[in-house]
């Protein structure tokens, strides 16, 4: 597939997607989910990428849908539209996603990155679901995502009144992980996911299947499933490289199976 919206590359087994589309401040349109999906899709199945990343550029992580595109639209035209699987596809991939996040995440760009598994925010990231100012409300995730992430008084704040959250914000209540200077936070993102790449690849994935469950089911059947995942684990080469490393002091070499 040619992009014409995203670029695409990979850096130590971090395989990065990042929005191109500047002059509309990476507003998530059809074309750019579809390229954006299609890329991370492969990645999630090469052997050779052990993590995911997202990014935009310095000034718009992405400020949103398309309002252009879809200003026009009937319940019908949106039911029917693409894009509503594009946000399925982004919760079934299995390696882990991290979403850099500099300048603004708003409405579908706030609720792309807390669909990532971790994010990375520079110093000028703005997180806001400003959706109320158009008329409609967050369509991909925001009330329910940000709700978990923030607790409901600030997401009702957020979502009603378009309280927006810097990056030290975002930290604090549990949207992103670390905030990082603007100027390198690519850089710092990218170190970020390389870590992440290095681990054993089946555990990864699984770790991430596990976490995820926490929020969809009651605690004894999320403990019931991280056990099934764990004892799994024990069927892995990984498993027996990793303790024998332990044992023997020395580093363990992953093999992904
Ligand atoms: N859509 C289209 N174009 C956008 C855009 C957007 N969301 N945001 C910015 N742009 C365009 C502007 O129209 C402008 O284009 P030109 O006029 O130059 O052609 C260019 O980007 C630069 O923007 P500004 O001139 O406005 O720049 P400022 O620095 O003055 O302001 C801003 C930046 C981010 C504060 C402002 O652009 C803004 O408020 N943007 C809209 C933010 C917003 O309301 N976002 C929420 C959109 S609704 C769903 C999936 C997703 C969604 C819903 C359902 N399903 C799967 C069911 C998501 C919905 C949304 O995100």
């Amino acid at each position: 597939m040619e992009y014409a919206n995203i670029l695409v590359r990979q850096e130590q087994g971090v395989g990065i997607v990042q929005f191109n589309r500047p002059k509309a401040l990476n507003a998530l349109n059809r074309e750019m989910m579809a390229e954006v999906m299609h890329a991370l899709e492969q990645f999630d199945a090469d052997p050779g990428i052990g993590c995911l990343l997202v990014t935009g550029n310095e000034r718009a992580f992405a400020a949103g849908a398309d309002i252009k595109e879809m200003a026009q639209a009937t319940p019908v035209d949106m039911l029917n539209n693409p894009f509503i699987d594009y946000w399925d596809r982004l919760r079934r991939l299995a390696k882990p996603l991290v979403a850099a996040v500099s300048g603004f995440a708003l409405g579908g760009g706030c609720e792309f990155a807390m669909a990532c598994d971790m994010i990375v925010a520079s110093e000028s990231a703005q997180f806001g679901q400003p959706e109320i100012n158009l008329g409609v409300i967050p369509g991909a995730g925001g009330t329910q995502r940000l709700t978990r992430a923030v607790g409901k008084a600030l997401a009702m704040e957020m979502i009603l009144a378009d309280r927006r959250l810097n990056a030290d914000e975002a930290v604090r209540y549990g949207l992103a992980n670390r905030v990082v200077p603007v100027e390198s936070y690519l850089d710092e993102a990218i170190r970020f996911a390389v870590t992440i790449a290095a681990q054993a690849p089946v555990a990864a994935r699984l770790a991430k299947e596990a976490i995820n469950a926490a929020f969809e089911t009651s605690l004894q059947a999320g403990l019931a499933h991280e056990r099934r995942l764990f004892y799994l684990l024990f069927s892995t080469e990984d498993q027996k490289e990793g303790m024998d490393a332990f044992v023997n002091k020395r580093r363990a070499a992953w093999q992904g199976r």
